[in-house]
């Protein structure tokens, strides 16, 4: 039988030390269920140490990051207070394995909303929308991971970034997303890459918290997933993503 509770310590352990650690895959696969339990054991972990939940990130609900890392099914992943970083600050590369970041939309949220709901039900839940920067950080080597092994690994959730709140009424169907480094677009997209709009990324998060017993709460942060393939960070860089819009969202990586 697997032990789920030794999982939830190593990729905790990971995380915490910015330390590599081989795929179970390697070894033995993990079921998706085995997997969120052990994500969930490995964020009891953190929340012991102090951290307080503060959202949830959803992963791989564009085919460019789907084709990025292999997987394709839509993933979930938790955020906490310690994974934020300070918008137009210096990300410090120390805290972590092998980073990349990738560009984002986030909601912010007003009303608690879990189970099966609708676009609309979902977004009257929403207090705002904001441009997001995502720092994704694989615990395992070569950043190459099977489904169980990145949502045990909390879907590879490092830190984010959020930029300045929009009106949750702006429209956010089909939005240019630029992200520069250093001045020079590297990746561009759409918001509707995001599952064909970031809405249905809210819908499907509300469905999945609800799966493993929980919610999201009114305050939450949602980030609706990569719209583009995720670039490698490295020091020197000035992160800029720019959605139409919304605005910008940048950091420095040191
Ligand atoms: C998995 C996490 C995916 C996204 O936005 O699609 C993700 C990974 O790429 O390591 O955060
Ligand atoms: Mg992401």
């Amino acid at each position: 039988m697997t032990d789920i509770s030794a999982i939830a310590e190593i990729v905790d352990r990971a995380a915490m030390t910015a330390t590599e650690i081989p795929q179970f895959s390697d070894t033995a696969a993990l079921s998706m269920d085995e997997a969120y339990a052990a994500q969930a054991l490995s964020l009891q972990r953190r929340y012991a140490r102090g951290e307080k939940r503060v959202g949830i990130k959803m992963g791989l609900t564009s085919r460019a990051k789907m084709m990025q890392v292999g997987v394709t099914d839509v993933i979930w992943g938790r955020l906490t207070d310690a994974m934020r970083e300070e918008e137009g600050g210096t990300v410090s590369l120390s805290k972590y394995v092998h980073p990349r970041v990738e560009p984002e939309i986030a909601f912010l949220m007003k009303k608690p909303l879990s189970g099966k709901v609708s676009a609309l039900e979902a977004m009257e839940a929403v207090a705002a929308i904001a441009p997001a920067l995502e720092i994704i950080d694989s615990r395992y080597k070569a950043f190459k991971f099977d489904i169980g092994d990145v949502i045990a690994d909390n879907s590879s959730s490092s830190g984010f970034v959020i930029g300045q709140w929009s009106d949750a009424s702006t429209d956010i169907a089909n939005l240019g997303m630029v992200l520069s480094i250093n001045g020079e677009p590297r990746e561009i997209g759409s918001s509707a890459a995001i599952l064909g709009h970031p809405v249905r990324s809210l819908v499907a998060a509300a469905r999945m918290v609800a799966a493993a017993g929980e919610e999201l709460k009114a305050g939450d942060i949602v980030l609706a997933g990569g719209a583009t393939a995720a670039i490698p960070m490295a020091a020197g860089q000035a992160v800029t993503l720019e959605v139409e819009r919304l605005g910008t969202v940048a950091f420095n990586v040191g």
